[in-house]
């Protein structure tokens, strides 16, 4: 893939671009699968970062994301709206609307959004918003305003994405418990690896998802939740492997409503950028059977935004 290039912007100091020599997966995706956590960056030229925004990434367009798609092997993308674009849309958008149907899009929208724009964004691809709750990364919106976004989303039949971070969950846990839709919670709620798998902070996200049929699970971001890293860094087989119990758990007490995505191009990473086809590699270890993998890469990704066609 072409090396990641920084349009007018600034880069944030420190920060780490996309690896541009991703390796070939030696696990073979299903027929079908959706990476359903990615973004887009700019490119800044054209998309400009939004003011508000906490860092400054480098670009990382629609056709390297849809290379990197077709490096993978998989065969669509669920592309969330990042924070460095605020709640302009237009770049993932126009990512979806360049798919040729091979996209769909989570949206972040303010309470001002017209019905005509949830339409036409609906009509580009998008099914969901995302509530962002990690306080590095967004400014507090309040309550009152995410209901009645979720009030008029419901009525699109689109769902709601939250990112939360672990020692959050107990005070969020009334507003998420009565939102009116599919709730999808990015990267497991951020558990910390480092505390034990049947401790009462994995144990909350559990009893979370048992609780509530409509919460669904990305179990994705290995790199990020990663105390033992990569390969390389710690010189074994198995990437990440202490993040494997816990998205392992979520994957075989949630068959049905768990997703998973490579989170390109991996923004605020601090210690390594991951090679993705080492990402994809991870997946046999938390899905070990060919019918969870397929759930969780195919059936649960297509029923959730490709309903028509699942
Ligand atoms: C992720 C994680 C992060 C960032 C964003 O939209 C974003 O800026 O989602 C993060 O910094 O943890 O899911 O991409």
């Amino acid at each position: 893939m072409p090396k990641p290039v920084t349009g007018p912007f600034e880069k944030t100091p420190g920060w780490l671009d996309w690896y541009a020599g991703p390796s070939k997966p030696s696990f073979a995706v299903p027929a079908g699968a959706v990476d359903a956590h990615c973004h887009v960056f700019g490119p800044g030229a054209e998309f400009p970062y939004a003011p508000e925004r906490k860092y400054t990434p480098c670009d990382a367009s629609r056709r390297q994301l849809y290379a990197l798609r077709d490096h993978l092997g998989f065969a669509r993308n669920v592309v969330v709206q990042a924070t460095c674009h605020g709640s302009d849309n237009r770049a993932m958008i126009d990512a979806l609307v360049h798919s040729g149907g091979r996209a769909r899009g989570v949206a972040t929208v303010k309470r001002n959004v017209s019905d005509t724009e949830l339409r036409t964004m609906h009509e580009a691809g998008v099914r969901g918003v995302r509530f962002n709750f990690v306080k590095r990364l967004v400014d507090f919106t309040p309550r009152d305003e995410l209901n009645e976004i979720a009030g008029r989303i419901a009525k699109l039949g689109w769902h709601v994405v939250i990112y939360f971070e672990a020692q959050d969950l107990p005070e969020l846990w009334d507003f998420f418990t009565t939102l009116p839709t599919t709730v999808v919670v990015d990267h497991m709620g951020r558990p910390d690896v480092a505390k034990p798998i049947n401790g009462p902070e994995f144990e909350l996200f559990v009893k979370f998802m048992r609780e509530n049929q409509n919460v669904w699970s990305k179990v994705s971001c290995p790199e990020r939740l990663s105390i033992s890293g990569p390969p390389a860094f710690n010189g074994e087989q198995n990437a990440y492997r202490d993040v494997v119990p816990f998205a392992k758990r979520i994957v075989e007490t949630f068959p049905d409503r768990v997703l998973w995505g490579t989170d390109w191009p991996h923004p605020n990473l601090k210690g390594h950028m991951p090679d993705d086809g080492l990402l994809v590699d991870f997946i046999p270890h938390v899905a070990t059977t060919p019918e969870l993998q397929h759930k969780l890469l195919v059936d649960n990704p297509m029923r959730l935004y490709w309903p028509e066609e699942s």
